[in-house]
């Protein structure tokens, strides 16, 4: 019966003819695709690319995207929602687990930066799961474009998220996600958060309560709030349950004002993340698991990895990423880099060796620490090298000596603060805590008294960062 169907409907196709009923085993899906790809900007050397994928066939379970750059010289070489990979002109984007379910009609967006010399970087030949797609290709205003080879744009009307609910940072900005080397909010625009980390919460605990958060949101105006969990020094290690659930209530308290929380898995000594592997797997699928429906969670996955190579630091990444992936898919993973998070600088290297060579995963950015007594210009070189190439967030840095002691050195934070602001790079300082060290925000005795407001409270370190903070954050809403 099959055969003698097969060449029944091989006759029919050859005669031209049109074939009204097939046999089951013929049946297909109806198949295709139109994929609006833009150029959201371009500079010397590089571009960002956004994919708007719509599929206009039967719901699809998962896809395959593929395309050709015009010549080898176009390189992408950082993609977010998709697997990305290029062998020669050729790029392929495949489906997360979240994304690849597509009905008739839905769409997904999908991005990546890229390299190119030589000639334009647009593509051509978009194919979804082999079929070939119609769209549109639109370059950057004012940037030379080369020939669209798809059809021109149709009306695709944007989904735009709803204005904001309130005031709050959260509020105001919704779910972040990595858009290129930024950070962007829920209105695709790129945004800085700033704010305030912890000291070990295993030591300073008592500091982080109703009145201190009121104080950071609302008297700081901070827009971060940085939970520093500490694995050794008796930290998550000696009662995982409890730790967990000290870090599962500061990131309630901060949600409830508004504040994004940032969960540090403090890792220090030793440096190499794997020793702390299984910890870290258990730990986040907690955490992810508690907190997968809210938008302003992002996870810190090894604070300051040191003495290891990036390829170690990398595969530690890639294995922690979809523990969180699996119950947050959404949440922005930021991994430390080599050398306490210098970028490898403080061991000898710079940042190349993440340029080249990123971690495999989507919505991730890369943590650049420093403290500003200690590092200066050749690690402010690295960090603008470094921002226009891969996404950057400073989740920790102290306004002092890299003790976390010293004369503040206020010369440099400002340098270092102006530099940031100017890159849209985010920042927690080191530390909103009383404890006696310069880089502590707090003067001691302060989380004893319990009044957290004003001037009066903070050590000139603190007074400095507060004024920096307070300024207004203009978060764009459209
Ligand atoms: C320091 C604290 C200090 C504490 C010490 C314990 O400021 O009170 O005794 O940790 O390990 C980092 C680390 C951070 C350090 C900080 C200052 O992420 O844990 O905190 N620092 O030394 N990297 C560079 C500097």
């Amino acid at each position: 019966m099959r055969r003698s169907a097969a060449l029944l409907l091989a006759g029919a196709v050859a005669a031209g003819l049109a074939v009204a009923v097939l046999p089951q085993t013929f049946a297909s899906a109806a198949a295709g695709c139109r994929v609006d790809y833009t150029i959201t900007s371009q500079w010397p050397g590089g571009f960002q690319g956004d994919v708007r994928i719509t599929n206009l066939g039967d719901p699809i379970s998962g896809w395959s995207l593929a395309f050709d750059f015009a010549n080898t010289g176009q390189r992408i070489t950082q993609g977010w929602n998709a697997t990305w990979n290029q062998s020669g002109s050729r790029v392929t984007a495949a489906s997360q687990s979240w994304n690849g379910s597509l009905g008739t009609n839905a769409a997904t967006g999908i991005g990546f930066t890229g390299s190119w010399s030589g000639a334009n970087p647009v593509p051509a030949s978009f194919t979804l799961n082999g079929t070939t797609c119609t769209g549109s290709v639109a370059p950057t205003t004012g940037t030379p474009t080369g020939n669209p080879t798809t059809s021109p744009p149709t009306s695709n009307p944007p989904t735009s998220p709803p204005p904001p609910t309130g005031t709050t940072p959260v509020a105001i900005n919704g779910q972040l996600r990595v858009c290129g080397v930024n950070l962007c909010n829920q209105y695709n625009r790129p945004i800085q958060l700033r704010g305030m980390s912890t000291h070990g919460i295993q030591w300073f605990g008592s500091c982080y309560n109703n009145a201190s958060l009121d104080a950071l949101a609302n008297d700081w105006k901070a827009d971060l709030f940085r939970i520093s969990m500490y694995v050794q020094e008796q930290g998550y290690e000696t009662n995982p349950t409890a730790f967990t659930n000290q870090v599962n209530n500061l990131v309630d308290m901060a949600t409830a004002r508004g504040l994004y929380a940032l969960i540090d898995f403090h890792i220090l000594t030793p440096g190499d993340p794997h020793f702390n592997l299984d910890r870290a797997k258990t730990f986040f699928a907690a955490v992810s698991a508690r907190h997968a429906d809210k938008k302003n969670v992002i996870y810190e996955i090894a604070n300051e990895p040191n003495g290891v190579s990036w390829a170690s630091i990398k595969s530690y990444a890639e294995q922690v990423i979809p523990v969180i992936r699996a119950n947050d898919p959404d949440g922005i993973v930021i991994v430390g880099t080599r050398a306490w998070s210098s970028l490898g600088v403080s061991e000898g290297g710079n940042e190349t060796e993440v340029v080249n060579n990123p971690v495999n995963a989507s919505n991730v950015m890369y943590a650049f620490h420093f403290y500003a007594a200690s590092h200066r210009d050749n690690y402010r070189a690295a960090v603008s090298r470094a921002a226009s190439r891969i996404p950057l967030f400073v989740t920790e840095f102290g306004t002092v000596d890299y003790t976390g002691s010293g004369p503040f050195d206020q010369a440099s934070s400002a340098t270092w603060l102006d530099l940031l602001d100017s890159l849209k790079i985010s920042y927690a300082n080191w530390t909103f805590s009383d404890h006696e060290e310069s880089s502590a925000a707090l003067l001691p005795g302060t989380c004893a008294r319990g009044n957290y407001t004003g001037t009066g409270v903070l050590k000139p370190s603190g007074q400095f960062i507060r004024g920096r903070i307070m300024t207004a954050d203009n978060f764009p809403t459209s």
